[in-house]
């Protein structure tokens, strides 16, 4: 069971620019003084909390960063350029530790925080600094100095925004191990899941999210039948639940209906809360029935149940259905954030 979300990245700091040697060379001036200028400091690198980002899947794409360097002093007093800090963005509730020596750095806790994790190196002096009364003609500079590198362990405990829920052998794990990283146990015997599992859903850079696949929840389970309802509170604070429907071989007349209610009655008996939670309907292993007995069989659910809320036909098997469902999840999460965040800034 992982519960955890854990990238190792590089980040490497930009060098100080050199410091420059030169002197004033002008027409009728026949021994200029030192003009060598500064170089400019190496680019720092700075974690910063992104409250749109929920997961660390993004630095699968991309593992190394690299801040610029500063550039060096030129001729005429000139100084060379300090190179930009370079932001990288974590989601809020991410640690970090310098991987080689185990050490904590910080933690990302809220939307504004900032943690300096690869200090830039400082600039190299020009010749022109190293002038004075006893030396007038000075040919030292320095060199700037490289910037801080290492190796960063970023770990964010995951809180899982989408709970799967449905009867033994509905084929939560079969879904959760298609559209996620995550490999729970798969079987055709009930109560093959004993724990939650988390995965994580990503559709892209920025478009991720955290699924629960949790054991099966039979009728009585609210009195301890089968796992019991304990295992609930790991998604009571889920924003959306999907509720996975077996319509193979039982017969569509009645089976999946009455097993739809089963769930919801248990779901209403461990809490209001998640009972009146959103939950979309997922008719699963469509692909064990003939093409042309789909549309009747979904229909028929649908209208028995009188059922208005989103309700998706998929294979967990052959993948049909599955990534339309996961992008109508990522869309409804999102559109959930953003009515959050701007009912935060208005209150
Ligand atoms: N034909 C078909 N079989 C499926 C599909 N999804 C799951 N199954 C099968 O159904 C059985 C149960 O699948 P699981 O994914 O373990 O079901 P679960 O809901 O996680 O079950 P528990 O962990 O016991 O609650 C397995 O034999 C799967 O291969 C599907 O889309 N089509
Ligand atoms: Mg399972």
């Amino acid at each position: 069971m992982k519960f955890v979300d854990e990238v190792r990245i590089n980040v490497a700091a930009g060098k100080g620019g050199d410091g420059c040697l030169s002197f004033r060379r002008e027409k009728f001036i026949e021994y200029g003084g030192p003009d060598g200028g500064d170089g400019g400091d190496g680019g720092s690198i700075y974690l910063t909390v992104d409250p749109q980002l929920n997961t660390l899947v993004d630095f699968r794409f991309q593992r190394h960063f690299k801040a610029r360097n500063g550039q060096p002093g030129s001729g005429r007093d000139r100084y060379g350029k300090s190179a930009e800090d370079l932001e990288i963005r974590v989601p809020a509730g991410t640690f970090v530790y310098d991987e080689s020596t185990d050490e904590l750095i910080g933690e990302l806790l809220e939307p504004g925080s900032r943690l300096l994790v690869a200090k830039g190196g400082r600039h190299g002096m020009g010749n022109a600094y190293f002038k004075s009364s006893t030396n007038r003609a000075p040919r030292k500079i320095t060199h700037g100095l490289p910037g801080e590198a290492r190796e960063l362990r970023l770990e964010l405990k995951l809180l899982a925004d989408v709970g799967l829920v449905g009867l033994p052998n509905a084929g939560k794990s079969t879904l959760i191990s298609r559209v996620s990283a995550a490999r729970p146990k798969v079987a055709d015997y009930p109560f093959t899941t004993l724990h939650p599992v988390l995965g994580v859903v990503s559709l892209g850079p920025d478009r991720s999210f955290v699924i629960a696949d949790i054991p099966g929840i039979i009728e009585g389970a609210a009195e301890g039948a089968g796992l019991g309802l304990q295992f609930l509170r790991h998604i009571e604070r889920t924003r959306l639940l999907l509720h996975v429907v077996d319509v193979s071989s039982v017969d569509p007349e009645r089976e999946p209906v009455a097993d739809i209610r089963t769930v919801a009655a248990e779901l209403k008996k461990h809490s209001r809360q998640l009972a009146t939670r959103e939950r979309w309907l997922v008719l699963n292993k469509l692909d064990t029935l003939a093409p042309d007995l789909r549309d009747a069989v979904v229909r028929k659910i649908r209208s028995r149940l009188r059922w208005k809320g989103p309700l998706f036909a998929i294979s967990g098997v052959t993948g049909e259905g599955c990534h339309d469902l996961m992008l109508a999840v990522e869309e409804r999460l999102r559109a959930a954030a953003e009515a959050s965040q701007t009912g935060e800034s208005r209150a």
